[in-house]
């Protein structure tokens, strides 16, 4: 493994990727049949479409802790499918003398390769490459042979047990390249952010009996602002090169060194970089071979508590990200990486943790190019048997190798700011030896390993000598800040996954950001993580539901949209391949949906990352803060939004970066003031907004309607029930919503369900008519938590318009066996045709109770099929927070408006909440003609904890007494 980066015209390629022949063994031991199948490179088997000629049929398989098989490290089952490759090439006849590479980017899981026959080399680590010399067995000038042979499961599956769908395949690309038999063998790069730069080249040579020439030399060259910078070797590095020429390696003793006026420090705001040319020179003075890199000026240094960028304590805005897509399986294209990286940019992330491994080089260059800090992960987790394998000898050799080989390939990208050893292996020897390496091969660096910090009593102050960063996972706003207040704080604590983002979540996320801003010593976190990773599935059958197989990379590209499958497709996770055993759809936990749609939480957390910030003095004027660590805000351009539709001016201030400046308001009173905050071409960087006064006017007042209406009673049926031509379903109480995923894994669901809450049993108690007014009591009894009593009081009112319409005030009370319910509220039907809504309140996006930073409040319309978010298991979802009233309109149908007394939740959707809860996947809800409205007293946050915290205890609703109000006018 090195860092070399050679251009086309020093060292020519050959890509190898494309189809080959293919043939699917049961186990490596099976013998190949007379025929071959085709089959795409990069590519998993686990989800193309192929010619199975030993009836493997090896499907996508989803397990997060647990390993797919039984058997105990480092024993594999006997069944272990294996997928031999092979194919053809001719190799340029120009290529006689050269030194000739084959590089296999990435195959899962042990590779073994065979160049026209000859054994060439074996290689474990599915997301590293592997690289052979095949000079001796290949035939420049002729047609050649290579065979890569992939056996599913080995030893090495055991560390490589990821909470992520098991697949077999060759995932990035292949190539032969040639380099001269001279030849640089690695290029290590120190660049810090006052201009110093070293360089360290090692050497070698294939020719001559691996006896290095003497007399070669090296060179370099900078690109910069004032134009290119010859660099020269060292004085040592003449003497020691030239003098011996019987050394077969050099490493780190071929030195480059210079110091570079004036450059512009990298960093994730301001990612600059500069062009670096080294190379190797023959005796003759004559090119040898190159290497070219695009480098960045750098510190990361650890002060104390803080993790420092430039010297600059950065907030990491991070995420976890794995390789994905829901064609291919673990296939990306560097397009597929950029798209990632500049969806991730817009939403106002600035860190990447490859979770769980080291990704294609190819994102490490981009996010160089485009500005993120980067956490590299080693390729370890043995989850099921962490305890064992950590210490464990016969895995040393791969943990120290793993470790290693990642850090020789990605030690000269200035994204990386942090080494990490892996994820969820426990700890043992096997963490500190390669810690111990690493610290050597790469003081520049800081490393973290989750593992080595965590102890049995949750408290983080165990000796060890495997992290530098205090990484746990999933801990609570309390915890961190408890320990940053403790005194017992030693190094910088980045949470390596918080918030978990598993179906509608991420509850609480601005109160973690308002605790790390807040708190010396917190700097940020990895959310977990980018995907939903729901693979693409074919719905075959007569009636087109039956699970097929993977839709594949040959999919119809009309197969799926805006996060959202087509008829006859749907999104898969475990369990859905007919694979056991799995864990469900605990795979679908991104901020993205599969196909990269962003989901709700997406544009929270752009809110929270705003670079620029608003605030009210004392003095009723509006501040205007830079929120950023580099950069100044030239590249944003700022509007007000008038809340009475249509934008002010607004310039925002030259300001440095940690600075503020009071600025003007536009000229119109209104309640909010909504800043609009976008970068040059326009996208949406945040939209910040300041409440001026209690803007009140808008909610249902008794002062709004003229008076109490003397016309006829009000119709109610035999249940005392409402009678309205809006309704097709009368208001009735609900005190339940379709578990979300963190109900459903928090065990939160599971005793709304014991206490029958999904199923009330309402029971008229009494009708009583007075002055124009019904009062209608009803007891609504559960299976174990008692009776919840419940009014409706409905008065006739009339506007000063002349319209008619009622007042509704509700009253419910709950007792005290019900501590924590999902929602106190009003649910009700309304007839077809409503497919518009209107409203005042959080939006436009889904937002609940913890989770409404991302949307400010102001006038919204929406169709309401497009409110509803499609998550992958169909849960609660689509509403809004804080509205003060809405309206639903159709065409050719009377519509209604409704006004609520205080800001309450609302959700306006296709389906009730129990048809949420039968169904397993989105594509099978059939949506209703009406419209199911949700109008919720009290609704209960989101919270984390499908994996993590539940919501704060200010979120949750228990029991005691509920009044809430609202008036129904024709629209
Ligand atoms: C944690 C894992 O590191 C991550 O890969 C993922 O499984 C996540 O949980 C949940 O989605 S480990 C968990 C036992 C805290």
């Amino acid at each position: 493994m090195h860092a070399v980066i050679r251009p086309d015209t020093v060292s020519p390629a050959l890509p190898l990727d494309g189809s080959w022949r293919f043939q699917l063994l049961p186990a490596p031991e099976a013998p190949l049949a007379g025929r071959w199948a085709e089959i795409d490179v990069p590519g998993c088997w686990t989800v193309q479409d192929f010619d199975d000629i030993h009836g493997v049929n090896d499907l996508p398989q989803y397990t997060n802790i647990q390993m797919p098989w039984p058997e105990l490290p480092p024993r594999v089952p006997a069944a272990n499918p294996t997928g031999v490759f092979e194919r053809d090439l001719d190799l340029p006849a120009e290529w006689a003398g050269r030194r000739i590479v084959l590089h296999i980017g990435a195959a899962e899981s042990v590779l073994t390769a065979t160049f026209n026959g000859t054994p060439v080399g074996i290689g474990k680590d599915s997301h590293l490459a592997g690289e052979f010399d095949v000079t001796d067995a290949a035939r420049p000038g002729e047609r050649n042979t290579v065979r890569l042979t992939v056996v599913k499961w080995s030893d090495a599956t055991f560390i490589e047990d990821q909470d992520q769908w098991w697949h077999g395949g060759i995932t990035r690309p292949v190539r032969l390249y040639a380099t001269n038999p001279l030849h640089l063998a690695d290029v290590q790069i120190t660049a810090d952010a006052s201009g110093g730069l070293s360089v360290a080249l090692s050497v070698r040579t294939t020719a001559d009996g691996g006896i290095l020439p003497s007399g070669w030399t090296v060179s370099g060259v900078l690109e910069t602002a004032s134009g290119p910078l010859e660099i020269a070797a060292d004085q040592d590095f003449a003497d020691a090169c030239t003098a011996s020429g019987r050394v077969s390696d050099f490493l780190g003793e071929a030195r480059l060194n210079a110091a570079v006026p004036a450059v512009q420090p990298w960093s994730a705001e301001i990612p600059a970089l500069y062009d670096l040319t080294v190379r190797l020179h023959h005796p003759d003075g004559t090119l040898a071979d190159e290497s070219r890199q695009r480098i960045g000026f750098r510190d990361v240094k650890i002060a104390g508590t803080d993790l420092l960028v430039n010297g600059v304590r950065v907030y990491i805005r991070g995420v976890n990200r794995h390789d994905f897509h829901p064609l291919t399986g673990r296939v990306v294209t560097p397009d597929d990486l950029r798209a990632d990286l500049n969806l991730l940019k817009a939403y106002g992330f600035n860190a990447v943790r490859t979770s769980h491994y080291p990704p294609d080089p190819a994102l490490l260059g981009l996010t160089d190019e485009l500005g993120f800090y980067v956490v590299d992960e080693a390729d370890i987790e043995s989850h099921e048997h962490a305890h064992e394998i950590a210490d464990d000898p016969r895995y040393l050799a791969a943990f120290t190798d793993r470790v290693s080989r990642m850090a020789l390939r990605d030690k000269n990208h200035p994204s990386i700011i942090i080494w990490s050893l892996g994820n969820e292996s426990d700890y043992g020897a096997n963490h500190d030896a390669a810690a111990g390496w690493l610290r050597r091969y790469d003081p520049t660096r800081p490393i973290q390993y989750e593992g080595a910090i965590k102890d049995d009593e949750g408290h983080w102050d165990k000796p060890q000598t495997a992290s530098d960063i205090l990484c746990p996972m999933y801990a609570s706003i309390e915890a961190i800040t408890a320990h940053a207040r403790s005194g017992r704080q030693t190094m910088p604590l980045i949470q390596c996954e918080y918030s978990h983002a598993m179906g509608n979540s991420n509850g609480t996320l601005a109160e973690y950001w308002q605790a790390i801003e807040s708190t010396p010593g917190l700097q940020g976190g990895f959310i977990w993580e980018f995907w939903d990773h729901g693979i693409l599935q074919r719905l075959d059958g007569k009636d087109g539901k039956a699970p097929g197989r993977p839709a594949g990379p040959a999919a119809d590209p009309a197969a799926y949209a805006d996060g959202v499958t087509a008829p006859g497709y749907r999104w898969a996770y475990g369990g859905d391949f007919g694979d056991t055993p799995n864990d469900g759809n605990f795979c679908a936990d991104g901020v993205v949906f599969p196909d990269r749609t962003p989901k709700p939480a997406m544009a929270e957390h752009r809110e929270l990352a705003a670079p620029v910030r608003l605030e009210l003095t004392p003095e009723g004027e509006v501040r205007v803060t830079n929120h950023q660590h580099f950069r100044d805000l030239s590249w944003l351009t700022a509007q007000w939004r008038l809340e009475a539709g249509g934008t002010a001016p607004a310039d925002l201030p030259d300001l440095a970066p940690g600075a503020s400046a009071v600025i003007p308001l536009p000229p119109v009173a209104e309640a909010l003031a909504t800043l609009r905050v976008t970068s040059a071409d326009g996208t949406l960087v945040c939209t910040p907004q300041l409440t001026l006064r209690p803007d009140d006017r808008d909610l249902l007042t008794r002062a709004d309607a003229v008076g109490i209406s003397s016309v006829s009673p009000i119709p109610l049926d035999d249940d005392g029930l409402l009678v309205h031509p809006l309704f097709a379903s009368a208001p009735t109480l609900s005190v339940w919503r379709a578990p979300t995923d963190n109900d459903r894994w928090g065990g939160i669901a599971e005793r709304w369900q014991a206490q029958g809450l999904d199923a009330v049993q309402r029971k008229l108690v009494s009708v009583e008519r007075r002055a124009g007014r019904v009062a209608v009591l009803a007891e609504y009894t559960t299976d174990c938590a008692g009776t919840i009593r419940h009014e409706q009081v409905i008065t006739p009112l009339v506007r000063a318009d002349g319209l008619s319409g009622l007042l509704i005030e509700e009253t419910a009370v709950l007792p005290d066996a019900l501590t924590d319910v999902p929602r106190v509220g009003t649910v009700f039907e309304t007839v077809p045709g409503l497919t518009t809504l209107d409203w005042y309140g959080h939006g436009p996006g889904e937002t609940y109770p913890d989770r409404r930073a991302s949307d400010p409040v102001g006038h919204h319309r929406s169709s309401v099929d497009a409110l509803f978010t499609p998550y992958l298991r169909p849960q609660e979802s689509g509403g809004r927070n804080a509205v003060r009233h809405f309206a639903l309109a159709g065409p050719g149908v009377a519509g209604a408006t409704i006004h609520l007394d205080a800001p309450r939740q609302v959700s306006v959707t296709r389906y009730r909440a129990a048809d949420l809860a039968a169904a397993a996947h989105h594509d099978e809800l059939v949506p209703r003609a009406a419209c199911v409205v949700h109008l919720d007293a009290a609704h209960r946050g989101l919270g984390t904890a499908s994996c993590g915290p539940d919501t704060l205890p200010r979120y949750l609703i228990g029991p005691g007494t509920y009044h809430w109000s609202w008036t129904l006018f024709p629209a």
